[in-house]
């Protein structure tokens, strides 16, 4: 494993700007980066107190409908990395997902390619993407244990490769993405690319309304400014992909006043040792999912 990315060692203290101008700029090896319209909105968030510092960059590229990168550093507290990357929906490509949530004490560390369709119940999906893939997951697997329980609902939108445990370098899953990018054909079979663009939506969607760090980002800059950071950056799309709504997707979290459940999990944590062998199949409780 390279520690070129981070510095190398475990844990707090790395700023991870170094990780986004790895991403980005191996990424300009392979193709042309355009600002995202998001970018000049976002790029300059001010948050409530002077010690944290918020840097948030966007592009779209051939291929590529939204590539955004937010990171943030509260001095002597935590630093945030959320970099993501989603294709056109011409393309059924995974997403490409670097998430980083770092405290002196611990860092809570989601490197994956979330499938776009469930790998449990997409086999030739699992196959397409994953299959010539997991060797990863051994190269992994000793040094980044499974991080334990997990919010329940998170694994159907995560893939048989995912790394989730404490931080280190990340950027053989990012050369993965650039290769399956490159190799990505053009779907022009309408109804696939519907599908596609759904699917991307659903997990917008998801992330919009459930992501583990909303509460803290609305402390850091407000609840209307998170919604928009929120709604018109970090998950952009989620209002122009898709006419869906949450419920629509995810009908368990409906109240009986037809409103949202503001619970993050109907089912709650499990999942305590890695629930893919190592072929990539799914051998979790099936209770749990
Ligand atoms: C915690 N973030 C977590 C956890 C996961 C993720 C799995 C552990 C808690 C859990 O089991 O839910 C990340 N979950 C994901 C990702 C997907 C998913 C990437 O389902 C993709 C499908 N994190 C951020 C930002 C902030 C942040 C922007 O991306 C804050 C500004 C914070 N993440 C954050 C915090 C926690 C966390 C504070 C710990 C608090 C908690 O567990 O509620």
């Amino acid at each position: 494993m390279s520690g070129g990315v981070g510095g190398g060692s475990l844990g707090a203290g790395l700023p991870y700007h170094k990780f986004v101008s790895f991403a980005l700029e191996e990424t300009r090896l392979r193709t042309t980066l355009t600002p995202h319209p998001s970018q000049e909105k976002f790029k300059s968030i001010k948050p409530n107190d002077d010690n944290t510092v918020f840097n948030a960059l966007s592009f779209s590229a051939p291929k590529i409908r939204l590539l955004r990168s937010l990171t943030i550093e509260k001095k002597n507290s935590f630093q945030v990395l959320d970099f993501a990357a989603f294709s056109e929906p011409e393309y059924d490509l995974p997403i490409f997902c670097a998430n980083v949530f770092t405290t002196p004490t611990q860092s809570i560390v989601v490197l994956d390619l979330n499938p776009l369709y469930d790998t449990t119940v997409h086999k030739d999906y699992k196959d397409k993407y994953y299959r010539s893939i997991m060797p990863l997951v051994h190269k992994y697997n000793e040094l980044l244990p499974w991080g334990g329980k997990i919010t329940s609902e998170s694994l159907k939108f995560f893939s048989p490769i995912v790394i989730w445990t404490i931080f280190e370098s990340t950027e053989h899953n990012h050369h993965v993405w650039l290769e399956l990018m490159d190799q990505a054909i053009k779907e022009n079979n309408k109804a696939t690319v519907a599908r596609n663009q759904e699917e991307q939506h659903k997990y917008l969607t998801w992330r919009a309304e459930k992501d583990p760090g909303y509460p803290l980002l609305k402390k850091l800059i407000g609840e209307s400014c998170a919604e928009d950071l929120v709604m018109e950056f970090l998950f952009e799309g989620v209002n122009t992909l898709g006419t869906k709504s949450f419920l629509d997707y995810f009908p368990e979290y409906a109240r009986d006043d037809g409103s949202v459940s503001k619970k993050r999990s109907m089912i709650g944590k499990s999942f305590e040792t890695r629930p893919w062998d190592t072929n990539g199949e799914f051998i979790g409780d099936a209770e749990a999912q």
